[in-house]
This record gives C-alpha cells, sequence and structure tokens, in this order.
C-alpha cells in the first residue's frame, strides 16, 4: 500500500516524543492537522509568535513540543525565536508548510516564501527542506538537531510532499450559538503603588511557586526583591511572558505567577486569548497596568485613558478577574488565586542593578528547580 505522508509525519513526531503541537493552519496541510490533533495535545493559536512563547513554556516545564504552521508565519516569530529560543537555549522544531515557491498561484506569498531560506540563513536558525515525499525521514534529524542542540530547527515542507496523499480533509465544525455578555463595572482609581511594591507583595506569598517575569524593568526588581530559582527573567520576546506563563502552567503542578505589563500585553493580545481557552487553575497573570512603557521612559500606552485590561481579559474568556490598587487588595487577590489581576500602579522605575546571571544560566538553574518536587 502506498505510505500516507501525513501519517508518516505523525509516526515521526511520536517516535521523537513530542507530546503538544501549537498549531495555526495552512490549507496545504488541512490533511496533516486533524491528525496532529488526534494524536497530541494540540493547542490552536491566533498568531505564531504566541506558539513561541508558550512552547517555551511547555519545554522549561519538561514537555517536549512543536510548531506545525504555515511559512509566513516565521515572518512573526523571528524576533522571538532570537531574543528566546536562541538566546536561552531552548529547543523549537517548527513544521512550516512551505508556501510561495511550489504552484503557488497566490501572489502575496511569492515574495517571503522565495527569500525565507536565506532569511533563516541570515538569523542563523537552522533548517531543513522537505521538498518531495521521500525526504519526509529528514524531518526526524530536524526534531533531534533541535532537542540535542537546544535550538530552533525550521523544516519548511514543500506542498508537493501532500500531492496526490489520501489523507482525509478534516469535518467543519460550525459556531456555536451562545448569548454573551459582561457584566462588570471596572473602576481605576488614582494609582497608590509602584510596580515594586506590588512585586513586594508578590514575593511575599509566592512560596515554593514559579513566577515568569517581564522584560526590563519588572525583572530586575524581582531580582533585587528576592532572587530565586524558580524565577524566569525575560530579557527579550516583548509580548510573551504570559504565553510561557499559560505553557509552564500546562505542565506543573506548582501555581504560576505571570509579571506582565500593558504595553507587552497590548503588543499581543492574543495571549489573553489562548490563556481564556485553557484557564489553567494554577495560572495568575499580574497585569501591572503604570499606563506606560515604563522600561523605557514611560511612555504612555492606551490603558492610559482607552483600554481597561481587566475588560479585555475578561472579553477573552477569562472570567475570574480583579482589580488591585493598593498592597492589601493585590494580597486578597493572590490569596484567591485568581487568574488575571489588573494591578494599578504609579509609572515608576526603581533603580536596580543587572541581574548577573546569562540567559542560559537563568534556563537552567531554574529548569533544575522546576523538576524538583514542591
Ligand atoms: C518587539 C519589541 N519592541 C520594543 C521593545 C522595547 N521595549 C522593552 S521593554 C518595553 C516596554 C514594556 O512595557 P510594559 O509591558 O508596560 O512594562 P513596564 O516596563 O511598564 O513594566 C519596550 C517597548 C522590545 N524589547 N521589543
Amino acid at each position: 500500500m502506498k505510505e500516507i505522508p501525513e501519517l508518516r509525519v505523525i509516526e515521526i513526531l511520536k517516535k521523537n516524543r513530542i507530546d503538544f503541537a501549537a498549531t495555526l493552519p495552512c490549507d496545504r496541510i488541512k490533511a496533516l492537522l486533524p491528525q496532529i490533533e488526534k494524536n497530541f495535545m494540540t493547542i490552536p493559536l491566533t498568531r505564531e509568535e504566541n506558539g513561541v512563547g508558550i512552547c517555551a513554556g511547555l519545554y522549561l516545564g519538561g514537555e517536549r513540543p512543536v510548531m506545525v504552521i504555515q511559512s509566513t508565519g516565521l515572518g512573526n516569530m523571528i524576533n522571538a525565536l532570537e531574543s528566546l529560543n536562541l538566546t536561552y537555549g531552548i529547543p523549537l522544531p517548527v513544521l512550516a508548510s512551505w508556501r510561495g515557491v511550489h504552484k503557488e498561484a497566490i501572489e502575496a506569498q511569492w515574495q517571503f516564501g522565495k527569500k525565507l531560506p536565506a532569511l533563516l540563513d541570515a538569523a542563523g536558525i537552522e533548517f531543513t527542506l522537505v521538498e518531495a515525499k521521500d525526504e519526509i525521514d529528514k524531518i526526524d534529524l530536524a526534531i533531534k538537531d533541535s532537542f540535542d542542540n537546544a535550538r530552533p530547527h525550521v523544516v519548511l515542507i514543500s506542498p508537493a510532499v501532500w500531492e496526490g496523499s489520501s489523507c482525509e480533509n478534516p469535518v467543519p465544525c460550525e459556531i456555536t450559538p451562545r448569548l454573551s455578555q459582561i457584566e462588570l463595572r471596572s473602576e481605576i482609581r488614582k494609582p497608590e503603588m509602584t510596580r515594586f511594591q506590588a512585586i513586594e507583595t508578590l514575593a511575599s506569598v509566592v512560596g515554593d511557586d514559579i513566577i515568569v517575569s517581564n522584560l526590563g524593568i519588572p525583572s530586575k526588581e524581582l531580582h533585587e526583591i528576592k532572587d530565586r530559582e524558580l524565577n524566569f527573567y525575560m530579557t527579550g520576546s516583548m509580548g510573551l511572558v504570559s504565553s510561557i506563563g499559560l505553557g509552564l502552567a500546562l505542565t506543573q503542578e506548582r501555581h504560576v505567577y505571570v509579571i506582565d505589563g500593558d504595553g507587552s500585553i497590548l503588543m499581543n493580545p492574543n495571549t489573553l486569548a489562548s490563556i481564556g481557552a485553557y484557564c489553567p487553575g494554577n495560572l495568575t497573570v499580574l497585569a501591572i497596568d503604570n499606563a506606560a512603557c515604563g522600561s523605557t521612559g514611560n511612555q504612555l500606552t492606551c490603558t492610559n485613558s482607552q483600554i481597561d485590561l481587566e475588560l479585555l481579559a475578561k472579553a477573552s474568556g477569562i472570567n475570574d478577574t480583579q482589580k488591585a490598587h493598593t498592597s492589601e487588595e493585590l494580597k486578597i487577590a493572590l490569596m484567591r488565586m485568581t487568574a488575571f489581576i489588573h494591578v494599578i500602579v504609579k509609572p515608576v522605575n526603581s533603580i536596580c542593578r543587572e541581574i548577573p546571571l546569562s540567559a542560559t544560566e537563568i534556563k537552567e538553574r531554574f529548569m533544575k528547580a522546576c523538576c524538583r518536587p514542591s
């Protein structure tokens, strides 16, 4: 019997002990995606960059994730692959349906698709081309390379691979009829505490749980207040801290606290939709809102007068939300393990030392601590 290429890919993923797949569709892999869903815990994405964060969290928590996407999505992943995966040494095999080259009718695919190998090469990201069915086994080597060498590895899979396949296409599912209603009177008062005080409050209750902290000054403030192995300090990949927190929460029994910021949440609000889809009971996002990009000099964001992050979280499916203006209010919300705490603070940055750890040191001590029973 002729081998079905989609099923061969599934075999390779299983052989490599893949357990999670973060996916975003492409027409050319529409028969592969249901097979992925059938065989692995699948996280549907709304933006590929968000998947880089979620997969990093899954890996830090001890799992072996893969991403399955359209190659165009690599365009919005490059910064994250550089500043997160390559910087910290975090593996990520990416199976990308390579558009723009083989029998491509859509003009919008041509520019990026043709240049993609050169772009990946220039970015120092490992990649493998799979241009025909008999090259599918190259995927096995690419996945091994990614995990053995703790780096991302992109596999560009030509649509030629799936041509003539007898694999079934998915049955479409319909929208669920429902009534949506948000009832929330959300008052933002004059800020009373600083971000430093909010982080101090978190540090006073964290116990043996995990904190993932945002790039820039929040990580330095946390380090100053309470450096610990179970702190994962981000130094780049703006917008992905809550995505990493989500990935971790899906793998851990410990509680995962995320220190996020208004500027960062507004850069990747997709993360709220992903959190809303899973709402793991062991995840708390502290959306520390100083109405500014504090770390870059307090430039105003639109939470200043336009967007209320608590409403945004609710609208994204995170029902368990709370506002906190004072340390006491924050402590109560933390004790309740509220899923999303909108923490209103003044735009004040503390003077803190640089974190004296390399990215790989942060990762290694964190992963070691994560493996120890709480
Ligand atoms: C993609 C990208 N754009 C811009 C920056 C520069 N940058 C670093 S931190 C930051 C502000 C983060 O603001 P927020 O999330 O509100 O946190 P805060 O520093 O106020 O606590 C910016 C714009 C970056 N690192 N990455």
